[in-house]
């Protein structure tokens, strides 16, 4: 189910966001319109109820960059990403929210800072989300914190930007798409906050509440505890050297 090669690809997960596929894939479109490399736009469809597969079907007809894949099922968010993930090829990989609360036009300013670290976030500095949103957030932030040692800003921020290389140090659960970050700074890639515009969502509804958010959140963070204490990393190894050549090391 690959798709045909090219230098970056945008992820974007999708649950009923059916007024907001063909503008997004226009502003992404706009964004990139001085871009030398090439790109896809790749929506993954989690089967929705509305009508956001026609749109998709839709933005491809208008835009041969435009692919999409649907789910069977709803699997969520983090399976979501995971589809698209495994469906891409390019180098470097975008990804950002649906719902067009993620600016596109910030996709450059991030794409400029790959070439430097291996892993970018969005920070959401002025979030346009209500107060218990923004409030649980914080707590979050200092659950992380506290839990796991590690200070990322806003892990709740879809919109990243890394190299492909990363994704090895990545595995599929539900509730991935919140601590990416966590997982490739764990095991050693270079990760670099940047500030990004947020909108407030115009079209569509948010898909989580407190409880699938906050509290699974906090839930996940115990299991990432545990994995940060047992994961086995990337440990440099050595080869007996064969007759005719020299000696060799590997990181696995
Ligand atoms: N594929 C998939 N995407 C989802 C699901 N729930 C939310 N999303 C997408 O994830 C993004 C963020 O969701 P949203 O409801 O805007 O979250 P909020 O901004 O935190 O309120 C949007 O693009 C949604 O369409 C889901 O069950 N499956
Ligand atoms: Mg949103």
């Amino acid at each position: 189910m690959c798709l045909v090669s090219c230098d970056i690809s945008i992820v974007v997960p999708v649950y009923n966001e059916e007024a907001n596929i063909l503008p997004l894939a226009d502003e992404v479109d706009q964004a990139l319109r001085h871009e030398t490399r090439s790109y896809e736009l790749v929506f993954v469809d989690d089967a929705s109820t509305d009508q956001t597969w026609a749109k998709i079907q839709q933005a491809r007809r208008q835009n041969p960059r435009v692919h999409g894949f649907r789910h069977a099922r709803n699997c969520g968010q983090s399976a979501a990403l995971w589809t698209g993930l495994q469906a891409t090829t390019g180098p470097i990989i975008a990804t950002l929210d649906g719902d067009l609360q993620n600016d596109p036009a910030d996709l450059p300013k991030l794409l400029a800072e790959v070439e430097k670290y291996d892993f970018i976030c969005g920070v959401r500095t002025k979030r346009q989300d209500n107060f218990i949103r923004r409030a649980s957030s914080c707590v979050a932030r200092k659950a992380r914190k506290l839990v796991l040692g590690v200070d990322f800003c806003d892990t709740g921020c879809a919109f990243r930007v890394f190299k492909r290389s990363v994704l090895k140090e990545l595995f599929p659960f539900n509730g991935l798409h919140r601590f990416l970050p966590v997982l490739v700074h764990g095991e050693g890639a270079t990760t670099r906050e940047i500030p990004i515009n947020h909108r407030p969502r115009i079209a569509g509804v948010s898909k989580y509440g407190l409880w699938n958010r906050l509290g699974r959140g906090i839930f996940d963070l115990f299991a990432m505890a545990w994995y940060q204490k047992r994961r086995v990393g990337n440990v440099p190894f050595d080869e007996l050297p064969n007759d005719d050549q020299p000696p060799a090391r590997h990181v696995r």
